[in-house]
């Protein structure tokens, strides 16, 4: 694979802040990462309801959740950002059920992440559908460029996160909507300004996060407390080698099958 495969642009990347949709799952691969994804929340994917789960540190219990985060496929295109020494260290199930209210605050995920140098590479996997009135998935490209920490505010309850951007602090008339089918994924950066929608429809939206990084980023583990994402952290080299072995403490072994 090159970085001028399909719709999965190096320059992209660099210059936008995201890459794709690509093709990344087949759509057997997603709907049995959908069906895996609503057994394990007690639920039947015919009548997906609010779920108390929390939504992180899946791919650390179940080793399909581990299977799809390490996907050959998905760690070709993060070879191509990130090198050939790749290391998973958070997936998370972003799941909206049908009439959610919470949206998703615009934010650029590294300023809620204790780690130097901020180094990731978030590959976001539509597992169902995704389309405006489900809430998909929005971002600004070229938004990358400036670190906006300093301007974060408390939200109001209908927030997902307590803190974040409200629309008045970003430029939304640049923003993009993703609709995407199941087994499509897009890759951005720790600094990429995205957010999302309430979902306004009857049809779930669930996908699937991927965080990467690399060996020579160095996470803060009080740090990871504070932010409370302490449960959902840990490190898994996926590909190549570790030279800096920075992160013992974090380090996990993939569930056994
Ligand atoms: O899925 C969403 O709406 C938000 C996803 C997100 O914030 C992330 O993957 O970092």
């Amino acid at each position: 694979m090159t970085a001028s495969d399909a719709r999965f642009s190096i320059r992209q990347l660099e210059e936008e802040g995201y890459t794709g949709p690509v093709a990344l799952l087949t759509p057997d691969e997603a709907a049995a990462g959908r069906r895996a994804f609503f057994e394990a929340i007690g639920q039947d994917e015919d009548a997906p309801g609010p779920s108390g789960r929390r939504p992180g540190g899946f791919n650390l219990e179940y080793r399909w959740a581990h299977d799809l985060a390490t996907h050959e496929k998905a760690l070709d295109y993060v070879e191509l950002a990130l090198g050939p020494d790749i290391v998973l260290w958070a997936t998370v199930f972003w799941y909206k059920e049908p009439r959610n209210a919470k949206y998703i605050p615009w934010h650029q995920d590294a300023s809620y992440w204790p780690m130097e140098p901020r180094i990731n590479l978030t590959a976001w996997i539509a597992l169902g559908p995704t389309f405006r009135e489900n809430g998909c998935l929005r971002l600004i490209p070229g938004s990358h460029k400036a670190w906006l920490d300093d301007d974060y505010r408390p939200l109001d309850a209908q927030s997902a996160f307590s803190r974040g951007l409200s629309p008045d602090q970003v430029d939304e008339s640049r923003a993009i909507d993703l609709e995407m089918s199941p087994g499509e994924a897009v890759f951005f950066s720790e600094a990429t300004l995205h957010g999302s929608n309430a979902n306004e429809s009857d049809v779930p939206r669930v996908a699937y996060s991927l965080r990467f990084t690399t060996p020579e980023v160095r996470f803060d583990p009080d740090g990871l407390k504070e932010q409370r994402i302490d449960y959902l952290a840990r490190t898994i080299l996926v590909r190549g080698k570790d030279r800096y072995r920075l992160n013992d403490s974090l380090m996990a072994e993939p569930p056994a099958d």
